[in-house]
């Protein structure tokens, strides 16, 4: 496993690179062109520069997360094609840069969600956190309001305000695209830039839906082992793979997640370790990353990615807002490095147990 760590850019993040390079274990950051829209072509010396940027601080790129698709493309509109071809002009620029991993995600109109983005835990962090029976009461207008106004300022990933402009308008553009359809769409898509991605070893790692059921009604095709496995039956290619989120999947208790990881040997690209503790039905905080402070068992999850071999890219995903630091919602430097230290002791007691 290769410990990495989100980093959203210099004009986007609290942290810097020479602070990530400290945390022990970390040799690479997950990055993006935050500024860039879905659908659009990545600068070639935006993407040069910004890999510079990382590696004057001892750190590498170890992939994308993410290049953001465009909805012309997941609901198949009819000038879909043209965005398919930016998006293989995107990989093959990132290829000649040697970028060999890409995260992505399917989800239709928006990214995750979250019901608060900043909900006190007894310990006197604060989490985001998620209540079915609050959000069937919002439209989502007062999701975006709600979203907006605890953002501390910060464009949150996947809800970029542009198209967040033009919500109604994407809602009629999904009236009439259910699972199947969507599902289609997304294997016309991976038909089409796999050729790239075989040419240039580029892994795209798909991240599962957030939480992992329909939320407004719209349709979620990555939301369990099914969807998964359904997902590398598309295509069959060393390419098309998997982003395994444990706090995403994990949402729902149904999924077990060491029997996913398990099920879904050399199909995992890239790998989100968080935990999150269930407080009822499709209601949950996200919390530390250590198994007793949530519902998941890490060193389960661990294991399992241990015993089949994952070598790929591995990040703490969100973390809690502790000690008064202010950053993106989930996105502070303490409790992420917090979490690797956890998944570092992990990954060590079960690498040298096992071998004994
Ligand atoms: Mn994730």
């Amino acid at each position: 496993m290769k410990m990495t760590f989100r980093w959203f850019g210099d004009n986007f993040d609290t942290i810097t690179p020479e602070q990530i390079r400290q945390i022990p274990a970390v040799k690479g950051v997950i990055t993006t062109l935050y500024d860039t829209m879905p659908g659009e072509v990545w600068d070639v010396a935006a993407i040069q520069k910004i890999k510079s940027r990382v590696e004057s601080a001892g750190l590498e790129i170890s992939g994308i997360e993410s290049v953001n698709i465009h909805d012309a493309i997941k609901a198949a509109t009819p000038d879909r094609d043209m965005y398919i071809e930016n998006y293989i002009k995107c990989l093959e620029r990132l290829g000649e840069e040697k970028i060999e991993l890409v995260c992505y995600n399917f989800m239709p109109v928006f990214d995750w969600t979250r019901s608060d983005l900043a909900k006190p835990r007894p310990d006197g962090s604060n989490v985001l956190s998620y209540d079915a029976a609050i959000v069937e009461n919002m439209n989502f207008e007062d999701m975006l309001e709600s979203l907006g106004s605890k953002s501390e300022g910060f464009i949150l990933p996947g809800w970029e305000p542009e198209r967040m402009a033009r919500n109604k308008e994407l809602f009629e553009t999904y009236a009439d695209i259910d699972e199947a359809k969507l599902r289609e769409n997304l294997g016309y898509f991976l038909k089409a830039i796999m050729p790239t991605c075989e040419k240039y070893n580029i892994k795209m790692a798909i991240h599962p839906d957030d939480p992992a059921w329909s939320v407004f009604g719209l349709p979620r095709i990555v939301k369990n082992k099914e969807d998964l496995h359904a997902l590398c039956d598309l295509v069959d290619s060393p390419c098309n793979g998997v982003t395994l989120c444990t706090g995403s999947l994990g949402s729902n208790p149904d999924n077990d997640l060491p029997e996913i990881i398990r099920s879904l040997k050399g199909k995992i690209h890239f790998a989100h370790i968080r935990n999150v503790k269930y407080l009822g039905d499709r209601k949950f905080d996200e919390a530390a990353h250590l198994s007793e402070d949530g519902s998941l068992d890490m060193y389960e999850i661990i294991k399992a990615f241990v015993d089949i071999g994952f070598n790929g890219a591995v990040r703490p995903d969100h973390g809690r807002m502790v000690w008064g630091e202010k950053s993106m919602p989930g996105y502070g430097l303490y409790d992420r490095a917090m979490g690797i230290c956890y998944l570092n002791g992990l990954l060590e007691a079960i690498r040298k147990g096992g071998k004994k």
